[in-house]
Order: C-alpha cells, then sequence, then structure tokens
C-alpha cells in the first residue's frame, strides 16, 4: 500500500511533466512539489464523485495557483472524470482540448472555477464557503445535514503576495468559515527567484491575526503530516484554517530541484529522465501509468460515488419530511433563474416621479427580496449610498449566517470574487456595489465573472460627474468604456424608473452574462415614453413628426432627459429629430440586424451621442459624420450642476451640436 500511495503521488508527478514537455509549454515545478497534498487531500478527504462532478453537496476544491493546472488536469484524469482521457492529457495547452494553460470553469469537468490571475482562487474559495455557510443555515434541519462540505484551496506564494487574498482571508476570519481550509504550498520560490526578494512576511502570522487556525506541516512528501493537518483543519469548527506547506519546487529533477528556472519552462528530455530515475518511476514512456496505480485511483473514486448515494438518501428523506424546502433548494440549486413569475405586468409600475435611479433600484431590490430568497448580496461599505440593503434581512454573519445582508468591507476586488463564488457554489444569486468609478477597484473578477459566464450583478451608483463636490478621483470617466469593451458583458444605464426595471430585469434573467446597473446619483425627471423596449437595449424614446428624422440623439442614464429637451428645442427650428434611448448598447449589439436598422436608420448618417463619460464607445453608432457630447477629461470638484454646464451638458450646446451637424 504504502508503495503504491507513493506511485499514486509520482503519477501525478510524471503525467503533469509530460504534459508541459509535449506542449514545449507550461509550468512543471508546481505539480512536482505539490502533488502529495493534492493526492492527500483528494484521496482521503474531498467528498467528490468523479462520476458526478457537479453534485450539490460535494467538498470544493479550487486550485488558486492556476499555472499549476498540469496536476490538476492529471489528478482529475488519474480519479476518472467524465472527458478528462490521456489524449486530453497529451494535448496539454492545444486548441479546443479540455486542458487549457490555465483550470477553465465550465470547459473541463471537476474544475470548478478558473484560475490563473494569482488570489482570485483564494476570494472565490471564500465566496463558496460563504455559500454553504449560508445555505446549510436556510436548509439544514435537526438530523438533516443536507448542505455540509468543505471548501480547499491550495495556494502558492504568488496568491498570498497578491492584496487580494488579505481583503478575502480577513472576511473570512471575521466571518469565522470554520469549512473553509487553505493550504499554502510554501516553497519559497516564484517566476524572479527566491521570495527572500520580496516577501519575507510570516503569512501564518498574518493568517493568525485575520482568526485563522493556523498548522504547519514541514515537509510536503510526509503524506502522514499532510493528512494529519487536513484533519485538524477539519475538526476546527469556529475557524477557518491555513496549513503552510514546506514542499520544494521541481521536486524530484535534481538540475532544477528549489530553482526559479523549475517554474514555467518544460524540463527538457534529459531531466523528464532524470525524474523517472529520482522517483524509481518504473516505466519509461511518457504518459503510461502502472495497471496497479490505475487500478487503486478507481477504487478511490468509487468511495465518492458511495458518498453521493448516501447524501442522495438523506434528501430522499428530507424531501418528505421538508417539502417546500426541498423544492426552494431543488430550484435555486438548479440554475441561476430567478422564478418568472416576479416579472409580471405589477413588476412593471412607476412612481412617475423625479428620482435618483439608485433609489429607485433599492426600491426595486426590496420589492423584489422576498420574492428571491436567494437574492443575497452587498457593498464594498457604500450600502447607503448605493441603496443596496435589503431592509429587515438579517445581516450574514458569524452570528447568522443566514442573513442575506452581506458586508464586505472596504475590498471591491475581493467582493467580486466573492461573488463569482457564490455563483460558483450555487444555490444564490449575488449582486455587489460600489461606485462606478471603483469598478477599476473590481475588473479584473469581473473579468473572470465574463470569462466564467457568471450572471453576476454589479450594482454602480454615482455614475458621472454628477458625484460632484467629490471631484475627479470620485467621477468616472472611461469606466463606462471599459466595461463595454468586455466580451460577453452587459452594462446597463438606465434613464427613469422604467429603465431601471428593465435593468433588473436583464441582469435578474441573465444565466451567463455578469450585468452592470450603472445608477446616477442624482435626481433623474422620470421620461414620458420610457417602456419595457428598453430589454432591447436600444429604442425610440420620441419619433421624429415627419416620415424620416433629419438626424438623431442618442443619449443613455442621466443624459437622456437633456437629449429630449435638446429635441424639444431643435423642433423649433424646423429640425426633426430622433431620440434614441440606449441603456445597455451590449444588448442593442444583440439584436437582430433589422431592429438595429428600425432603431438607428442606416441612412441617417447625422447622429449625436450624448453622454456623460468618455466618447470611445459611440465612435460605431455616430460614425464620421456624426459628434459625441461627452467628457473627454477629468472632471473637477463643485458642484454638479456647475459642471454639467462646465463639461457641455446643456440643452444649448446639444442643439448647437446638431445645428452645425445639419449645416454639414
Ligand atoms: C495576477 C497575476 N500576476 C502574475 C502572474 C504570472 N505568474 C504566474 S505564476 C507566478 C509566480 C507564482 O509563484 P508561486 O505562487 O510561488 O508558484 P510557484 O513558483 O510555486 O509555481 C507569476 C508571477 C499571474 N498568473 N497572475
Amino acid at each position: 500500500m504504502q508503495n503504491t500511495e507513493q506511485l499514486a503521488v509520482d503519477s501525478i508527478r510524471v503525467l503533469a511533466a509530460d504534459a508541459v514537455q509535449k506542449a514545449n509549454s507550461g509550468h512543471p515545478g508546481f505539480p512536482l512539489g505539490a502533488a502529495p497534498i493534492i493526492y492527500k487531500l483528494f484521496a482521503e478527504y474531498l467528498r467528490h464523485n468523479p462520476q458526478n462532478p457537479g453534485w450539490r453537496n460535494r467538498d470544493r476544491f479550487v486550485l488558486s495557483a492556476g499555472h499549476g493546472s498540469a496536476m490538476l488536469y492529471a489528478v482529475l484524469h488519474l480519479f476518472g472524470y467524465p472527458g478528462l482521457t490521456i489524449e486530453e492529457l497529451k494535448n496539454f495547452r492545444q486548441f479546443n482540448s479540455r486542458t487549457p494553460g490555465h483550470p477553465e470553469y465550465g470547459h473541463t469537468k471537476g474544475v470548478e472555477a478558473t484560475t490563473g490571475p494569482l488570489g482570485a482562487g483564494l476570494g472565490m474559495a471564500v465566496g463558496m464557503a460563504m455559500a454553504e455557510a449560508h445555505l446549510a443555515a436556510r436548509f439544514n434541519r435537526d438530523g438533516f445535514p443536507l448542505v455540509d462540505h468543505f471548501t480547499y484551496a491550495l495556494c502558492g506564494d504568488g496568491c498570498l503576495m497578491e492584496g487580494i487574498s488579505s481583503e478575502a482571508l480577513s472576511l473570512a476570519g471575521t466571518l469565522g468559515l470554520g469549512k473553509l481550509i487553505i493550504l499554502y504550498d510554501s516553497n519559497s520560490i516564484t517566476i524572479e527567484g527566491s521570495t527572500a526578494l520580496a516577501f519575507t512576511e510570516d503569512a501564518g502570522k498574518r493568517m493568525e491575526a485575520f482568526g485563522f487556525q493556523v498548522l504547519n506541516v514541514a515537509d510536503g512528501n510526509d503524506l502522514a503530516a499532510v493528512g494529519k493537518a487536513i484533519a485538524e483543519a477539519r475538526a476546527e469548527k469556529n475557524r477557518p484554517s491555513f496549513i503552510k506547506i514546506t514542499t520544494k519546487i521541481g521536486y524530484g529533477v535534481p538540475a532544477r530541484e528549489g530553482k526559479a528556472s523549475a517554474h514555467g519552462e518544460p524540463l527538457g528530455a534529459e531531466n523528464i529522465a532524470a525524474l523517472r530515475n529520482s522517483l524509481g518511476w518504473p516505466l519509461a514512456e511518457a504518459f503510461e501509468i502502472p495497471a496497479g496505480v490505475r487500478a487503486h485511483y478507481a477504487e478511490l473514486s468509487k468511495k465518492g460515488e458511495a458518498a453521493e448515494k448516501e447524501w442522495e438518501g438523506l434528501f430522499a428523506r428530507y424531501r418528505k419530511e421538508y417539502p417546500e424546502p426541498a423544492a426552494v433548494f431543488e430550484r435555486d440549486t438548479g440554475g441561476f433563474a430567478v422564478p418568472e413569475t416576479v416579472f409580471g405586468d405589477d413588476y412593471w409600475t412607476s412612481l412617475n416621479k423625479a428620482d435618483a435611479t439608485r433609489n429607485i433600484s433599492g426600491r426595486i431590490l426590496n420589492e423584489l427580496k422576498d420574492k428571491i430568497p436567494s437574492l443575497m448580496g452587498g457593498s464594498a461599505d457604500l450600502a447607503p449610498s448605493n441603496k443596496t440593503a435589503l431592509s429587515g434581512i438579517p445581516d450574514f454573519s458569524k452570528a447568522d449566517y443566514a442573513g442575506r445582508n452581506i458586508h464586505f468591507g472596504v475590498r471591491e476586488l475581493a467582493m467580486t470574487a466573492i461573488g463569482n463564488g457564490l455563483l460558483l457554489h450555487g444555490g444564490v444569486r449575488p449582486y455587489v456595489a460600489t461606485f462606478l468609478v471603483f469598478v477599476d477597484y473590481m475588473k479584473p473578477m469581473l473579468r473572470l465573472s465574463a470569462l466564467m459566464g457568471l450572471p453576476l450583478i454589479a450594482v454602480l451608483s454615482h455614475d458621472s460627474i454628477g458625484v460632484g463636490e467629490d471631484g475627479p478621483t470620485h467621477q468616472p470617466i472611461e469606466q463606462l468604456a471599459m466595461l463595454r469593451s468586455m466580451p460577453n458583458f452587459t452594462v446597463f444605464r438606465p434613464a427613469d424608473e422604467i429603465e431601471t426595471r428593465a435593468a433588473w430585469q436583464a441582469a435578474l434573467r441573465s444565466g451567463d452574462r455578469p450585468v452592470a446597473i450603472v445608477l446616477s446619483r442624482q435626481n433623474l425627471p422620470p421620461l414620458e415614453h420610457s417602456s419595457r423596449s428598453a430589454l432591447k437595449g436600444a429604442y425610440v424614446l420620441e419619433k421624429e413628426t415627419g416620415a424620416k428624422p433629419d438626424l438623431i440623439l442618442l443619449a443613455t442614464g442621466s443624459e437622456t432627459s437633456l437629449a429630449v429637451e435638446a429635441r424639444k428645442e431643435l423642433a423649433k427650428e424646423g429640425i426633426d429629430a430622433r431620440v434614441v434611448s440606449m441603456p445597455s448598447s451590449d444588448v442593442f449589439d444583440l439584436q437582430p440586424q433589422s431592429y438595429r436598422d428600425e432603431v438607428l436608420p442606416p441612412d441617417v448618417r447625422k447622429r449625436i451621442a450624448v453622454e456623460a463619460g468618455c466618447a470611445t464607445p459611440w465612435g460605431k453608432y455616430v460614425g464620421l459624420d456624426g459628434a459625441c457630447v461627452a467628457i473627454d477629461r477629468f472632471g473637477a470638484s463643485a458642484p454638479a450642476g456647475k459642471l454639467f454646464e462646465a463639461f457641455g451638458f446643456t440643452v444649448g450646446n446639444v442643439a448647437d451640436t446638431a445645428r452645425r451637424l445639419m449645416k454639414q
């Protein structure tokens, strides 16, 4: 058994090294050092069923050190995860393989999160552990631990250098997430060399300060010690655990062991042979695994099947005993969709009064909170400004995991990663929030939401120079352009209550795209003709009076009413303008060409976009014969009214721009 175990560990090493070698690209060093950790975890502790990787109460595992992907693929292959054949390992990093350079969620069965940007996995793991705690608090009953699993993340030095590790793990400590276990592969090497160059902190002490139980394993090759530490981590109920495991990067390759050169380049044929030799590996052929090792993994794999069966039995009894929560649990963990009944005609009301869209959004959220029990979220300490608090609903806290108001603290990056983790876990429908300008602090994790196809909702208020006195640090300029440039991402910037309702509906119906709802701080007037057509991204808000408009005014959010006023002004001079409200250019771009041509007739080439952001997104809509009333400089600290005037967001300036175009 001892020998089989060692061979099982070494099979991970050999497969990962062979895959990197064949691809002539990738990172062999991490897998060689960390193989015993992942082996021990998957073989003895992780409750997972390779035959059904999506089983709801499985333990979650996130490889935060995503560059170690070859190791994860080797393990998933050895455990028999569907689709991960030896051919896929041979096609590591090749076009259309199941084994891309970094693990990609939704692409490879058994990969729980897309990782590669270091530290992101830690944030997502915290989100998963929060979802577990929340669902357990809501659904578990005496004798029915329906939701009861651990979340593990494996990270390296790089993940812990990244600031997100502090953001996310500090919150995890505060929340006392006892079922979160961080495994730290401490090999003291990163790409540029020794961690002594730039990372001399005592990470364990940092985690202790965050409120973690900290455990140490002096030798990562000591399987018994690794196992003992994992067992101790699992036994600690009130604190998350951090296990520092000392390993050697490039273990088994004498020329590379303990060196940065082990990190990110193939080992080369000579070193591959040396690896086999020093491990005492019995087979010379690449990708060959001894039959006994395969049998060993097949045996281990069965444990997971049994665990799932047992849970299915538990759930069947639960369903009989508690049919109502069982039905909710099944629905909410079955996908991201919210009940369609939520969006009936009674949803589409409007108070028809001037109000800030952030206030309107807050009202909508609170109307929905009871209809969508899986809705939970919060802000990076700006809930009173973002209007994202669910009133009368308890906070999500160590004392009450059933609460649905999350206090992320001032941690936008971790907040967004946690939002992704909540969605990856399933069972909850999260939103996160901050000021639009601080979306810069969220961006890398929103990019992962988009890449993973997760419908995370980002509520982004204070969306322009309308912020006023806080000045240019708080006034977004290029942020809308940045968000709109992202693939598989939807931005909604509604102009009034009806359009804000459209934004929320679009966000909550989205199953595979993140949605940013961009909201004003200042009051906006209700629009006479706003409609559910906003769901198409853009629509004709004010129609021309003649057969064909002289000009089209395109606007979003707070500038829409300005366009409407400018149209009236132009009408006095006989200029017949159409106003197109375009709360979401992303959604509009997905409409059929016929609809797009209807809204923006190709032969009407005099077009003006009006938006209190940079002009970048508007070129493709206004074309060479059009113009933008936009702001391509930083704002200033002054009352909002003064700023709109100073930067040309006035009826006079929009009308002047139109007059100029008409003369051309
Ligand atoms: C955010 C981010 N920055 C930079 C990189 C590039 N990168 C990949 S691995 C790595 C070093 C990681 O060191 P460590 O976590 O100790 O892994 P090991 O050296 O043990 O493989 C870097 C800088 C990245 N993947 N993500």
